[in-house]
């Protein structure tokens, strides 16, 4: 908005010239967000707590670790929509279709995530919304979005899939193009979802995705970039970049009430948000594939819970001690911390990797 209202006065005031700058309203966006979620945060937990009594259901099944959980209420993740939110808004070109339609993934997966949560809060148990409806949903939202996202794509790469470290390497999906998106998006979503499950673990690796989600958007819509890249250029995707910082800033500042012990876990709300966020990104960069790699942690975990569900229906056994695998190393005696800053490392490895497709090709 800042941009739609004081940039067109830059011939008045020079300064104003700052905001056509998009590295600099990402640098506003990620300031933003992180004191939105600053000062919200100790209000938004106390209101959680006082509304939710023994807060998130700790499954008995869990890790005996986990029973001291008792108590800590869920839903922190309106703490995240909201930063990212009024962030994105104050600080994006409003004229931008990217930027709306992933507010539209990001806000439509929340309220799904919301209700998942709710009911697991009033009815006192783990089981939530039913995983089809919660499907039913995710899939409209997505469907919807991919279509947006093709219509304000141009040209043969709006239903074209890039191939990372191959240089015009675009494999033309036409109408095929939805689903797949539309994949990405739920599949993203629901791999957050599946590895918050300590405190943590999940907000740090979105965190360092967001942030190199960021520097891809930045590249991508900039002609200039892209070509000395030789990545596909998509005109407008540059705006991401503000969406992204501010994802990074309101995570950031979650993490300071996240971080172990935990005083509030982010819930549904917030997993499946930011998940179908990210995977919305990657679509409209064209970079899902990258996605797979700078997200490979969650890709793992998902992993795990396939392999481990797949084995048990198959054999009757177990492959890990418990799914997804940052309760098979819980299992195995690492402490909790442990767990999430070694997963911290592995994603920050695997984002490394995924950068250099920007340059290896
Ligand atoms: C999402 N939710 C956490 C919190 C968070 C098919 C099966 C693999 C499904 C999976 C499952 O239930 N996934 C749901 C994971 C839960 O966290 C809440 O959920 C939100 C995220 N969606 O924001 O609100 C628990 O995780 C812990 N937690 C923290 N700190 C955090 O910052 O400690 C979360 C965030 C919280 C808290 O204890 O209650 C979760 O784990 O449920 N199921 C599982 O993950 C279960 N695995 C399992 O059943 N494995 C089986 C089969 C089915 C694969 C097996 O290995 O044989 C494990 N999770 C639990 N108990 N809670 C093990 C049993």
């Amino acid at each position: 908005m800042l941009y739609n209202l004081l940039f067109p006065l830059a011939d008045v005031f020079s300064p104003f010239n700052l905001f056509r700058y998009i590295t600099f309203r990402t640098g506003g966006a990620v300031i933003t967000a992180l004191i939105i979620s600053f000062v919200l945060g100790p209000r938004l937990i106390r209101w959680l707590k006082k509304k939710q009594g023994e807060g998130q259901p700790i499954r008995s099944d869990g890790p005996e670790t986990h029973h001291k959980k008792k108590g800590t209420p869920t839903m922190g993740g309106l703490m995240i929509l909201i930063a990212v939110t009024i962030s994105t808004l104050l600080w994006v070109d409003l004229t931008n279709g990217f930027t709306w339609v992933v507010l539209l993934v990001t806000i439509g997966f929340g309220i799904i995530g919301f209700g998942d949560d709710y009911l697991k809060l009033t009815r006192r148990n783990t089981r939530g919304l039913p995983g089809r409806l919660k499907l039913f949903w995710q899939v409209a939202i997505s469907v919807a979005a991919a279509i947006i996202i093709t219509q304000i794509s141009h040209g043969p790469s709006s239903t074209g899939l890039a191939v990372p470290f191959l240089k015009d390497a675009l494999i033309p999906l036409g109408w095929f193009f939805v689903p797949f998106a539309a994949f990405i998006m739920v599949g993203s979503s629901n791999a957050v979802n599946l590895t918050d499950g300590l405190d943590g673990l999940a907000i740090v690796p979105v965190m360092i995705a967001a942030g190199c989600f960021g520097l891809i958007a930045y590249l991508v819509g900039n002609a200039i970039f892209a070509n000395y890249l030789q990545i596909l250029h998509v005109p407008g995707a540059g705006e991401l970049a503000v969406f992204c910082g501010a994802l990074v800033g309101a995570a950031l500042g979650f993490l300071w009430f996240n971080a172990p012990p935990a005083m509030v876990f982010m819930g549904d709300t917030g997993s499946l948000s930011i998940g179908g966020a990210l995977g919305a990104v990657s679509v409209a960069t064209k970079h899902e594939l990258v996605l797979a790699i700078i997200g490979g942690l969650f890709v793992l975990e998902t992993i795990s819970v396939i392999v481990q569900v797949a084995s048990y229906k198959l054999t009757g056994k177990r492959v890990f001690r418990m799914a997804p695998l940052h309760h098979h190393f819980e299992k195995k005696g690492w402490a909790e911390p442990t767990v999430v800053i070694r997963f911290w490392i592995i994603a920050s490895i695997l984002a490394l990797v995924g950068l250099s497709t920007l340059k290896l090709r």
